[in-house]
């Protein structure tokens, strides 16, 4: 069984990891927080609020923290993600309340209350939360089992040539958690490009016939139309999902250690996860970066997932 506290901005392929955390019989999701970012941050922390009343999920405190970015101006995917942030199905009301604690707070309340080496953090937005969190009570770095996040891409970004859109959006917060010092695992576009919601994986989810799985249907279809006019992809990619997935089942992804640096003043190159690939890493590094996907596992444990949520 892993722990993770999953920090989102949902956001349909968040909202697909928060079900994948939510019905893994591996995870043991301890909390989600929120970010601004697919959306303002009291956008997303009401679509996390609807997916948990959509699942029934319970029992585990949500808050919201980072409104902006550590130091640039704000910017969201709010033309991607549709004006509500998960435009498509009809959420319903809140079905729990909200934690009065800022994200960050509540990551190190849980962090230092729980043994060392149990928590993994999987971010799957801007890393603003994690920054803060880390800053604020430095403890937590050698306490945390490891970060993995949906973030980057050695191949080049989606945002801008350069840039994947979680580290553009905060590319400070990504520098303080990349070189933080603690295990971080960067799941980017790189293999989650590969994660398509195609017509065939659909259509398993749907036959599970129960309301999760219609109102993953109908996310997947306002995101497949977003990614088709906006990017041009046929089928859309469930990011968030995969770096949940490598928790529950590591066989997910192909990793490999690499140092990675965060390109904080390029002219073309803002929010680039510059990866060094060179040799072997050098004895010390801590990050590592996905390489490789086993797309049917992957949709093997979303099916399972989402079929065990009643
Ligand atoms: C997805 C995202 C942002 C912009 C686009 N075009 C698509 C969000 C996803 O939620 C994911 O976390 C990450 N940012 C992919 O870049
Ligand atoms: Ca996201």
């Amino acid at each position: 069984m892993r722990s993770i506290i999953l920090d989102c901005d949902p956001g349909h392929d968040d909202a697909v990891a928060m079900l994948l955390a939510w019905g893994s019989p591996v995870i043991d999701l301890v909390a989600v927080t929120t970010v601004f970012g697919n959306q303002t941050l009291d956008r997303v922390t009401r679509n996390a609020l609807g997916v948990a009343a959509v699942a029934g999920i319970h029992g585990i405190p949500f808050a919201a923290g980072a409104d902006r970015p550590l130091v640039r101006e704000l910017a969201t995917a709010g033309d991607f993600h549709g004006e509500s942030g998960l435009d498509g199905p009809e959420l319903p009301a809140a079905s729990v309340a909200l934690d009065p604690r800022h994200a960050a707070q509540l990551i190190i309340d849980l962090v230092m209350a729980a043994p060392t080496g149990t928590i993994t953090l999987v971010p799957t937005a801007a890393l603003t939360n994690i920054a803060l969190a880390a800053r604020l009570e430095p403890r937590i770095v050698p306490r945390v089992r490891e970060v993995v996040l949906m973030g980057g891409g050695y191949g080049g970004g989606n945002w801008t040539a350069a840039a994947e859109f979680n580290i553009l959006a905060d590319p400070e917060a990504a520098h303080i958690v990349f070189g933080a010092g603690w295990p971080v695992t960067m799941a980017g576009l790189d293999v989650t490009h590969r994660a398509l919601a195609t017509p065939d994986v659909v259509a398993d989810i749907v036959a599970l016939g129960t309301p999760v799985a219609r109102f993953v249907d109908e996310l997947m279809g306002f995101f497949r139309e977003s990614y088709r006019s906006h990017q041009g992809f046929e089928h859309p990619p469930v990011h968030d999902a995969v770096a949940v997935a490598y928790v529950a089942d590591p066989a997910v992804l192909t990793v490999r250690r690499a140092p990675v640096s965060i390109e904080l003043t390029g002219t073309h190159t803002l929010g680039m996860t510059l990866a060094d690939l060179r040799g072997p890493a050098p004895d010390g590094t801590t990050t590592s970066i996905a390489t490789g996907i086993d797309v049917p596992r992957f949709w093997a444990l979303v099916t399972d997932a989402i079929a065990r949520i009643r």
